[in-house]
């Protein structure tokens, strides 16, 4: 017997070394090998896709392994260390080999070093712990989408998070022969402090080896750190995507349901808190997914997937009134875990969640109660910004009946948005696919928020949204976004929309539920429905359908004032965005395609034209 095969023996278990060893793929049993030798736990789990595996995890999670239960059946909470509160930019870095670069807007280190740096931070990480071993699938399982994980954790918590957010993985690996491509993660919590939270916060990394498709990390609990297939696996899934053309992308993918019975699948990129969960469960619509999508070409037509089966997503302001779906699904009985939160006689309570917040209890800072500050005198908010829910979308009322087709689903239109106080209209069509992906995907800004560590509020690039994912030179990923429709007959339509506009007070222009009507819209434009203005940036709706939708679907008056404050078109704004990224381009983006900048000149000179016939903000009405 070799090695790896007396390693697995000598340290599983009869029944653990069976299971392994029924997937026949030798790269995988080295993984594992190496693994246990080096973080050295003292028992390994391995865990299969049988309920009962499942049942175990839930159980080590809520007995120690990083959750602790609510009152209602099946609620059960987790809180992050108070540095541990997002995902990391700074300690997440792509190993590379000498030679290789991917340009100064992704953080990467010199592999050897890398390696060399973590593997010391793993040895003899687990011992006296479980090693967790546990197969997902990336995309429905048996599809041209799966893509075979596994997971090496000994964090009960994060293998639970799996176990809700990914399609079981273990009956996919043993059929499908991987031939060595398959993805790989380990994860160690590290030392834990008496709150039973990570406690080396300087010595937190996540690194990210894609010559190998695996990433690590250590001294880190946070889930979009942790849970390997949500973010460090889309960094692994766009290197592939790019050899193999097709799009592994930031995006929700929502059936949007037009007149008479039409279903419209829709992808969608936002940053991090900027409605995109939210939007992918707009009452009324059905939802396949919110995060992580894939996008593939099948007889010249697009094709898109949910990767996950689950939502990790944002509880801040997720009440009745503004996200009714999500509400109903986490109120409930059902397997749900609350992270972040304030807890007070079992219950979960959250800021924005429509209804009173106690004044003392726990949350991520310890004990607290209402006035509490931190070191820095700062006050101590009841739910941390980036508090969080993991929810299986099975638990949804509206979970698209397509959720799991292992074909995917006809991708009709593609919407991008960002936190925008004063520049783009609710929502604009793209001219075509180039224009979209180079004016509304690549020329992608948001005000930051906190769902990474960082200050908030500061306007920055977000290509696509997936900037912090992409493991590319970026102007590659832009060329591979641009030739994805070659051969596609009718490349879905795009749109950018902007939920975030404020008056000259400050004030949002739009409530949270009137993103319905921007995205109603552009299903019916999709579809060829509606007519629409021509503006130098690209079509925006006409008064009477958007003040029609609004009253059919929110039982609301949009007033001409309302829609001439919305779309106007904001000249000198649009002409600084455009300098704004360029400017990036240039400086940090030396492959960036030449169309990108022939097209900026083209929409400039275009927004230049009209500013000098109708001045520097034009009322839509003028360009009717
Ligand atoms: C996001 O921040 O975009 C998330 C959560 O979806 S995380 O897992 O942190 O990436
Ligand atoms: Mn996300």
């Amino acid at each position: 017997m070799d090695r790896v095969q007396n390693i697995l023996k000598d340290r599983l278990d009869a029944d653990g070394f069976g299971r392994l060893t029924a997937i026949d793929c030798a790269a995988m049993h080295a993984f594992v090998a190496d693994a246990i030798e080096l973080c050295n736990p003292d028992s390994v789990f391995v865990c299969t896709d049988k309920p009962g595996d499942h049942k175990k995890i839930r159980e080590m999670a809520k007995n120690g392994g990083g959750e602790h239960s609510l009152a209602m059946e099946g609620h059960t909470y987790h809180f992050d260390g108070q540095q541990d509160q997002g995902r990391d930019k700074e300690v997440t870095r792509y190993l590379l080999p000498k030679g290789v670069d991917l340009g100064e807007s992704l953080n990467s280190m010199d592999k050897t070093e890398g390696i060399e740096e973590i593997r010391g931070l793993l040895k003899d990480s687990m011992v006296g712990n479980q090693m967790l071993i546990c197969f997902w699938c990336l995309g429905p399982v048996g599809s041209d989408f799966s893509i075979s994980c596994i997971q090496i954790t000994d964090s009960p918590y994060v293998a639970h998070s799996e176990a809700l957010l990914y399609r079981p993985g273990y009956e996919q690996f043993k059929k499908v022969r991987t031939n060595g491509e398959f993805f790989k993660f380990l994860h160690t919590q590290g030392e834990l402090d008496e709150t039973g939270c990570s406690k080396n916060v300087p010595l937190k990394r996540i690194y990210i080896d894609l010559e190998d498709n695996a990433v690590y990390s250590t001294n880190t609990q946070y889930a979009g750190n942790t849970v390997g297939l949500k973010k460090l696996a889309l960094r692994l899934a766009i290197q592939k995507a790019s050899n193999e053309g097709w799009l592994a992308e930031h995006m929700f993918v929502m059936g949007v349901h037009g007149p008479k019975g039409r279903v419209t699948y829709f992808n969608g990129a936002f940053p991090s808190a900027c409605g995109k969960t939210s939007t992918a469960m707009i009452p009324g619509q059905t939802i396949i997914g919110d995060d992580i999508a894939y996008l593939r070409k099948t007889n010249g037509k697009v094709y898109t997937a949910n990767v996950e089966q689950g939502i990790f997503g944002i509880i801040q302001d997720v009440n009745p009134k503004d996200d009714p779906v999500i509400y109903e699904a986490i109120t409930k009985p059902g397997e749900v875990i609350f992270g972040n939160v304030l807890i007070t006689d079992g219950k979960p309570y959250w800021m924005g969640m429509g209804s009173e917040i106690p004044e003392k209890g726990v949350n991520f800072s310890g004990e607290w109660y209402k006035g509490k500050t931190d070191a820095d005198g700062k006050e101590v908010p009841p739910s941390h910004k980036n508090a969080r829910y993991t929810v299986r979308i099975s638990a949804l009322a509206n979970r698209d009946p397509l959720a799991d087709d292992p074909a995917g689903v006809p991708l009709g239109g593609i919407v991008y948005g960002g936190r925008d106080s004063d520049t783009l209209v609710p929502v604009e069509q793209a001219f075509n696919w180039t224009e979209g992906i180079i004016t509304k995907g690549a020329a992608l800004e948001s005000e930051t928020t906190a769902a990474t560590l960082g200050k908030e509020g500061v306007r920055t690039f977000n290509i696509m949204s997936n900037q912090d994912f992409v493991s590319i030179p970026l102007g590659q990923y832009i060329q591979n976004n641009l030739d994805f429709v070659k051969g596609v007959a009718n490349p879905p339509a795009i749109f950018s929309v902007n939920y975030f506009l404020r008056d000259a007070n400050k004030k949002f222009l739009h409530e949270i539920l009137d993103k319905t009507v921007w995205i109603l819209w552009a299903e019916l434009r999709t579809n060829g429905d509606v007519e629409a203005i021509e503006t130098p940036t690209g079509y925006i709706p006409l008064y009477k359908d958007i003040a029609r939708l609004f009253k059919q679907n929110l039982k609301k008056d949009f007033t001409e004032q309302d829609y001439i404050q919305a779309f106007t078109i904001r000249i000198p704004n649009l002409l600084a965005k455009f300098d704004r990224v360029e400017k990036i381009y240039r400086a940090k983006v030396p492959d960036t395609p030449q169309i990108v900048y022939d097209t900026f000149d083209a929409i400039r000179n275009r927004l230049k034209d009209a500013q000098a016939k109708h001045g520097d903000n034009i009322s839509p009405l003028t360009l009717q």
